[in-house]
């Protein structure tokens, strides 16, 4: 299967199972559950190619572990990154000492006003490592990383949620937590 072919779908699935599936015509759950034969009917019908040997490429190949089943495959979600209103029933967990967040300059005054804000997404995200915030920086431009004191925001009774692919989410970062640099 083509790399292009992959990555097409992978962003056609984040849309629709992210912000939009009434784009197709899909319903998701409360939980951001779709039917998996539901959302291969409703893709095709939509012009959009799909089948389940494409999906599971997908599904196991996509560099963010973006997507997941449920046990008996009969279900698929998107791990984390929703705009619209769904209960990923999220793990709480105590965070690593310090999390890191990757923008660009031109959100920089904002985020000193304000802290850290959901913007339309759900959660504030936040990555692991450096590495990982320049890439998510860099999808916007010239990469900033912000270093977040997570351990005293932890302390300070904040809770921390890690998705099932490895994002640290939280509802907001004041910016006295913020490294600016
Ligand atoms: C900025 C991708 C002004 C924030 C990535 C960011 C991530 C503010 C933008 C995931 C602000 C929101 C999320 C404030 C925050 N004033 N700007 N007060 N507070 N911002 O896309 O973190 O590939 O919603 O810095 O890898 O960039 O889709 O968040 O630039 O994990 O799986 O507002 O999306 O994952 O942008 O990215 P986003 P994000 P996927």
């Amino acid at each position: 299967m083509d790399e292009k072919e992959i990555k097409s779908t992978s962003k056609f699935l984040s849309f629709v199972l992210r912000h939009s599936p009434e784009t197709i015509q899909l319903k998701l759950d409360e939980n951001g559950w779709a039917d998996v034969d539901e959302l291969i009917a409703k893709c095709n019908q939509y012009q959009k190619q799909l089948n389940s040997d494409l999906l599971n490429i997908v599904v196991e190949t996509n560099d963010k572990k973006r997507f997941a089943f449920n046990e008996d495959k009969t279900k698929i979600r998107a791990s984390q990154g929703h705009s619209i209103s769904v209960e990923l029933n999220l793990k709480e967990s105590e965070p690593l000492e310090y999390l890191y967040h990757g923008t660009v300059e031109t959100s920089i005054n904002g985020i000193k006003e304000n802290g850290l804000q959901k913007m339309s997404r759900q959660h504030v995200h936040l990555s692991k490592d450096r590495e990982t915030a320049i890439k998510v920086g860099g999808r916007r431009g010239k990469p900033i990383i912000l270093t977040v004191d997570s351990k005293a925001m932890y302390a300070d009774g904040f809770k921390f949620y890690l998705s099932e692919n490895e994002v640290w989410l939280t509802d907001e970062v004041p910016a006295k937590y913020i490294e600016f640099k």
